[in-house]
């Protein structure tokens, strides 16, 4: 997502490299997946993350949640290996190998702002406020990516109940970690660090906005945002901020960092719009990882039944 020179524009137009490599490797998986049926192995224990080097620890109690999607999971390899997160490098297969060593115990989670009682939240604390649920959602990047993947987590809106906003919030903002030791991606300028979202609060409040803590199954890998992220399944990918640390309830919209960076590009809403293009390329379809040939975007990503109401009566071409 920097801004690009005009011959990244036309790489766009055509399939990209690392799509045509996970492409190669989607194929050798369904191999994989017909030698493992004609042996009588089953089909997820080619792709689950018990054979990644990476698998974490598992979460236990999680519950199904029925607003779950049924479209076939994007295999674990291809989520956390093709990531967009500038703190561990801009290239969609650095994040997985940079953020291999990070820390993310001790951790702490400020809750500022128009709150009844500032505090500092353990994460540990956190992950007990409610009960664990899957929630299979698709996830479409802005670059024209999408994947569909079982994170683990609770509604967003479970936290902000406990912590007790004032009247006076009426957005919610979220920041990443700052830490130039840990996060070697923030020693280039690429944004404003540290990476910040927001909000507002009937958004934050929606039941499909998942305060997020693992995947699979297990916990996140720390690639994917660990210990704490946010998911938005009906906006573009990077409203869903990795790495919290402070959530912040305030009276006006905040900013948020793709938008200081590119704002004719980037808005704060970032609800998914096919619609609506972005300037440099069209919005209109998508490529899911580890499939070929691309698909149409859905308003709303497909979820505007249960969020297109928060939305009336906006402009969409001016809020984007
Ligand atoms: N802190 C932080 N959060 C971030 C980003 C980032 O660079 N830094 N990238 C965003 C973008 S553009 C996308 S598409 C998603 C990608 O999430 P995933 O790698 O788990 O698929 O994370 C979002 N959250
Ligand atoms: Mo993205």
């Amino acid at each position: 997502m920097l801004i690009k020179k005009a011959e990244d524009i036309r790489s766009s137009e055509i399939t990209p490299k690392s799509l045509y490599l996970n492409r190669r490797k989607f194929l050798a998986e369904a191999a994989m997946a017909g030698a493992a049926a004609a042996i009588g192995v089953g089909l997820k224990e080619t792709i689950s993350p018990s054979t990644s080097v990476l698998a974490g620890n598992k979460i236990d109690g999680v519950k199904k949640s029925s607003l779950s999607t049924t479209e076939t999971v994007t295999p674990y390899n291809d989520v956390t290996h093709y990531n967009n997160y500038y703190e561990f490098g801009t290239e969609k297969d650095e994040p997985a190998e940079m953020a291999k060593n990070f820390r993310t115990r001790p951790w702490k989670v400020k809750i500022e702002g128009q709150v009844e009682k500032k505090q500092e939240l353990d994460i540990d604390t956190i992950l007990k406020m409610a009960p664990p649920e899957e929630r299979i959602y698709r996830h479409r990047c802005v670059e024209g990516w999408s994947i569909v993947v079982p994170w683990v987590g609770f509604s967003l809106s479970e936290l902000i109940k406990r912590v007790n906003p004032t009247s006076k919030a009426r957005y919610v903002e979220f920041t990443s970690l700052f830490d130039l030791t840990r996060m070697p991606g923030q020693r280039r300028q690429v944004l404003d660090w540290p990476y910040v979202e927001g909000l507002r609060m009937d958004e934050a409040m929606n039941p499909l906005a998942l305060l997020c803590f693992g995947m699979y199954g297990e916990e996140l890998p720390n690639q994917d945002g660990a210990p704490l992220r946010i998911v938005l399944p009906w906006k573009y990918g990077f409203k869903s901020s990795k790495a919290i640390v402070r959530i912040r309830f305030v009276e006006k919209q905040p900013l948020n960092s793709w938008n200081i960076s590119a704002p004719m590009e980037y808005g704060f809403y970032a609800n998914v719009n096919p619609n609506v293009d972005h300037p440099r390329w069209s919005q209109a379809k998508e490529r899911r990882l580890g499939e070929f040939l691309k698909r149409p975007t859905l308003m709303f990503n497909g979820y505007g039944d249960q969020v297109a109401s928060l939305y009336n009566g906006m402009d969409l071409k001016k809020n984007y």
